[in-house]
């Protein structure tokens, strides 16, 4: 006979599919089926489903067209066979054992409703461990709470500021207390309200399990497939409104009729926490709505009903300002309330400015420096956040101070002291006061990163965005899971490239990437990367002063090291940890009589190599300020997944790949545009043993990789020819 039967909506996108069938088949489970609905989905998907046939016994119903998430779960519960019932949506997915235990806690009590903790997560499946530790810490059950407090908990998460009330995820549920009741099938929002509700109704036994964990996914790209919660709804917040006015007048009931202390106190607890979820929902959400709406209608209908729901609101855990606030609310009076939201938002604000001293800076530019007029011809360059004086905002500088200095005026953005720029520039440091007065009055901001959030484009200002790299890795919208960010970060993504006029590509493949990386609609100059020029136009005096600056032994061909990061491996967002798997001793002992070896380590990189033993023979080089330099003066280049290959290859030396954790960093942490195995020009090495091997034999790789080479070159590196900046001035200026 069967215990439990698992109902599974399907619906876009299959990758989230795939994660939340992988969590199923790894429970240890007896006499379980799942049940996938799969409502109206493009893709064949029948190759992929072969591999869990057997394991979780599954059984399929496809409908063609999209039939919403409530027809899809009540098919579901049309062929459930099983004593209890389970519903997971197909983007989401368990922490290991979560339905074991829970079944075991079935077993054990035959309680009617078995309801565990829920946690939100953005990351990828093995990010849970991680994921779970994050989110347990603020959501521990507490000592005293009971097991119908804890179900109720998580039945309506106040945690959360969407307005979700009732949620019919991650409890067992008996299929006969269900019976004939079926989720409504018209309103996709609140297909749960009605049905969970009655389930608790019905349910007269209650048990928690605290350590059965459901994943609720937060979808990292809400713009190109968004869950029902990030999709925009004009007007949702008059559908919660009505949603919660059928949960609380069938409470009201439900109380008025209990005739037993159980019921009494089960109904009570509900309400109660239903109302502290709206009343969350109007100082998060609503409030800042209301204040800023630029539609009055909205804001006078909206209000009637907020104030209406507010005479539930228990505030006494609240401070007197928003008690204040609350009653204003109640009674009522609109042009008060709006004052009060000011004031809390003022003060809020005022709070951090005093706290974080970068929010005054930030405030002085928006409200004196931004409002004074630009200055035309004015440029500021910035490159790596400020880091370096480097890469092609470097090369398009040069090019106009050499042929054009009259026409312009230059700022540089530059963290340290001390570097020595032609034309002795004006230099600025990153989010300094001054950095923020010379960038209000630039009418060309310059720049190879994302924008800073903080800064405010002027209309008559014009943004150009060179980006740093030929790109190998899957960047922004091409990227299936964003391991450090979160679902806004595509929102900001968007956001910054809108504000671009002009990005610059080095061929025609990036031209397409930076279209959809970025969902970039503005104008590409494909002129091929400033920063290459160099590579083109440098003379062999240059070469020799490179290799004087860094002091290096003058009688030594040199092996470049430079690979890039892991998205993976992280002291805090803003500095990255590397762990150098290049085995430097074992290339001295076999290379020092006729090679040195550069470290280059990526800017991102916060750790400091150690290189004793190895002095003489490896130099980090990782503080130059520009990578170009050290192409220049490299007689072989090692990297891994970073773009410099494709820069390098415009001096067609040759390129070894040491790929060690190829398999998860293609299939976990970015995945590639081009085939590695394939494309690149020159051999994968997985191990130090290879990496040495390929050293002795480089003539033999050389001749090897000769035509897959030129087909790389003539692919990406086929415009550069030391002109990149003047075509971009030409672009722009001339
Ligand atoms: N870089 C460097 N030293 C390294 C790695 C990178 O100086 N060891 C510089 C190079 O100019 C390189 C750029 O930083 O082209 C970008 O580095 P990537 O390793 O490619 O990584 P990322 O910064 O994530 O950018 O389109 C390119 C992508 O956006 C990748």
């Amino acid at each position: 006979m069967t215990f439990l039967s698992i109902i599974v909506p399907f619906d876009r996108p299959v990758r989230y599919l795939k994660d939340c069938l992988d969590s199923l088949s790894e429970q240890v489970m007896e006499n379980t089926e799942v049940i996938l609905i799969i409502n109206g989905n493009e893709e064949d998907i029948s190759n992929l489903l072969k591999g869990y046939d057997d394991k979780l016994n599954l059984i399929l119903k496809q409908f063609d067209e999209r039939i919403g998430v409530g027809k899809a779960r009540n098919e579901g519960l049309n062929l459930a066979t099983g004593k209890y019932v389970y519903f997971i949506d197909s983007d989401d997915y368990l922490y290991s054992n979560a339905l074991e235990k829970l079944i075991e806690v079935a077993h054990k009590t035959d309680a009617d409703f078995i309801n565990a903790e829920r946690a939100n997560t953005a990351f990828i499946k093995d990010r849970v461990e991680e994921a779970r530790i994050i989110k347990r810490q603020s959501q521990l059950l507490k000592k005293d709470e009971t097991d119908l407090e804890y179900c109720i908990k998580f039945l309506v998460d106040t945690k959360t500021t969407r307005l979700e009330v009732l949620s019919s995820l991650h409890s067992l549920m008996k299929r006969d207390i269900v019976g004939d009741l079926r989720f409504e099938e018209d309103n996709c929002h609140f297909a749960d309200y009605n049905f969970i509700l009655t389930i608790f109704e019905r349910s007269t036994s209650f048990i928690g399990v605290e350590d059965a964990v459901y994943l609720k996914r937060l979808r990292d790209d809400p713009i190109n497939s968004p869950s029902l919660n990030q999709e925009e709804v004009g007007n949702r917040f008059l559908m919660y409104a009505d949603a919660y006015y059928n949960v609380i007048d069938r409470l009201d009931y439900l109380i008025e009729e209990s005739d037993n202390p159980t019921d009494l106190e089960k109904y009570t607890l509900l309400r109660e926490r239903v109302t502290i979820k709206f009343l969350r929902f109007y100082f998060k959400k609503f409030a800042r709505k209301f204040l800023l709406s630029e539609d009055e209608e909205w804001r006078g209908e909206n209000f009637e009903v907020m104030k209406d729901i507010s005479k539930d609101f228990n505030t006494e855990n609240y401070n007197r300002y928003k008690r204040r606030e609350i009653q204003t609310l109640q009674s009522g009076d609109k042009s008060k309330l709006k004052k009060f939201i000011q004031l809390r938002s003022h003060k809020k604000h005022f709070k951090k400015i005093l706290l974080q001293r970068w929010r005054f800076k930030a405030l002085i530019y928006r409200k004196l420096y931004n409002k004074k007029p630009t200055v035309p011809k004015k440029l500021l360059f910035e490159s790596f956040y400020g880091k370096y004086y480097s890469d092609s905002p470097k090369y398009i500088y040069e090019y106009l101070y050499k042929n054009h200095k009259d026409e312009f005026e230059f700022v540089w953005v530059l963290n340290k002291k001390g570097i020595k720029i032609p034309g002795n520039p004006k230099t600025v440091k990153r989010f300094s006061m001054a950095y923020y007065k010379h960038l209000a009055q630039s009418e060309y901001v310059i720049f190879n990163t994302r924008h800073p959030k903080r800064i405010i484009k002027k209309e008559d200002q014009i943004y150009v965005c060179t980006w740093h790299g030929t790109p190998l890795k899957r960047l922004g919208f091409d990227q299936a899971n964003l391991y450090l960010d979160n679902p806004r970060s595509k929102h900001a993504y968007r956001k910054d490239s809108s504000e671009w006029d002009y990005m610059i590509s080095p061929n025609p493949y990036t031209t397409d990437i930076l279209r959809s990386a970025f969902a970039y609609e503005g104008e590409i100059i494909e002129s091929g990367y400033p920063r290459n020029d160099i590579l083109y136009n440098a003379s062999s005096e240059d070469v020799l002063r490179i290799r004087e600056t860094l002091k290096l032994p003058k009688d030594k061909k040199i092996i470049l090291y430079a690979p890039t990061w892991r998205d993976d491996e992280y002291y805090d967002t803003a500095s990255v940890k590397f762990n150098l798997q290049l085995d430097l001793n074992r290339l001295k002992e076999e290379f020092q009589d006729d090679y040195i070896v550069l470290l280059r380590l990526h800017y991102f990189i916060a750790d400091n190599i150690d290189l004793s033993g190895c002095e003489d023979f490896a130099f980090n080089v990782s503080d130059y300020e520009d990578i170009a330099e050290l192409y220049l003066i490299s007689d072989i280049m090692i990297t891994d997944y970073s773009s410099v290959f494709f820069d390098f290859a415009n001096l067609r030396r040759p390129i070894l790949f040491y790929t060690y954790d190829l398999e998860k960093y293609e299939n976990v942490l970015r995945g590639f545009y081009i085939d590695i195995n394939t494309e690149v020009p020159g051999p994968l090495l997985k191990n130090n043993d290879e990496v040495v091997e390929a050293i002795s034999n480089i003539d033999a790789i050389e001749k090897e990789y000769n035509e897959r080479y030129d087909e790389f070159y003539d692919r990406f590196c086929n415009i550069e020819d030391g002109n990149a900046s003047q075509r971009i001035y030409n672009r722009l200026w001339k």
